[in-house]
């Protein structure tokens, strides 16, 4: 067998998609509409409470497109924690106004393909436990897909040797570097917890860095012949002083 890689994995994650039953919405007494607003803020507030102790983090975006009208990407430091969110989240008034889109459940990863410094364990790096632990930029605009890597027949990346793989990893590197301050990527690893293998979480100031950096990462070797490529998803930020706004009618 080739030699697995070693990872270090960080907070858990939530992918949350929903989509908004407009005409409900738009039924409902104005009283009834503001006090689930209100009670949605309220939640928030907690959110941000406890990414303001670093026990976790979240961004919110409205998705362009019909996949679904909401995103939510919440970190939070055990499993449990992440099905309490959610759980809470599901048993506001203004959960009973969404449908379930699209969810996903992945955790922080990052792999020891490239090894720093000799006789340190690089996870005891304070850079590393931030990276771990990641406070979520809100940045103007988000694509978040599942990957795989392929296993078929001579594209196998499970039955390539250690060297092989790490070598194609730094070539994608190279490639991810050049968007340093334009992309920020979060990569979750989901073996074990859902569909795909990895979550692809990427940030933007301006969408078309979004297009420009996948597109040209097909061409890199690891994605070219072994990146299989799930449903994406692309939105807008939704800062809480937006929300409200989003959700007039
Ligand atoms: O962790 C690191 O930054 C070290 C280098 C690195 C690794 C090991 C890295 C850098 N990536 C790594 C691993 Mn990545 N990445 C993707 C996608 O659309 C596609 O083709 C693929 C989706 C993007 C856009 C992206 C961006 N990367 C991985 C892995 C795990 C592989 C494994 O373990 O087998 C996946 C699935 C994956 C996918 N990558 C970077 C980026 C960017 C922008 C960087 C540079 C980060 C930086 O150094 O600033």
């Amino acid at each position: 067998a080739a030699e697995a890689v070693e990872t270090m994995d960080g907070w858990y994650c939530l992918h949350d998609l929903r989509s908004i039953d407009w005409a409900s919405w738009k039924m409902v007494p104005n009283d009834v509409r503001q006090a689930a607003i209100d009670e949605l803020h309220a939640l928030l507030a907690k959110w941000d409470a406890v990414e303001e102790a670093k026990q976790g983090s979240h961004v919110v975006y409205t998705v362009v497109g019909q996949k679904a009208d909401i995103m939510m990407m919440i970190l939070r430091p055990t499993m449990d924690e992440l099905n309490e969110v959610e759980t809470a989240f599901n048993k506001t008034k203004f959960a009973d106004f969404l449908l379930p889109s699209y969810s996903y459940v992945s955790v922080v990863e990052l792999s020891k393909y490239f090894p720093q410094k000799k006789d340190v364990d690089p996870e005891t790096l304070p850079e590393t436990q931030a990276r771990l632990k990641p406070i979520l930029p809100k940045w103007d605009y988000i694509s978040f897909y599942p990957m795989n890597k392929r296993r078929a027949g001579e594209e196998n990346w499970y039955a390539l040797d250690f060297k092989n793989r790490a070598k194609l990893l730094y070539e994608h590197s190279k490639t991810g570097r050049k968007y340093a301050g334009r992309i920020k990527q979060i990569i979750t690893g989901s073996f074990g917890f859902d569909d795909w293998e990895w979550g692809v979480t990427l940030f933007a100031h301006d969408a078309i860095e979004l297009k420009r950096i996948v597109y040209e990462m097909r061409f890199d070797e690891v994605s070219a012949k072994y990146g299989e490529f799930g449903e994406f998803f692309v939105g807008n930020h939704l800062p809480n002083e937006k929300l409200a706004a989003f959700l007039q009618v």
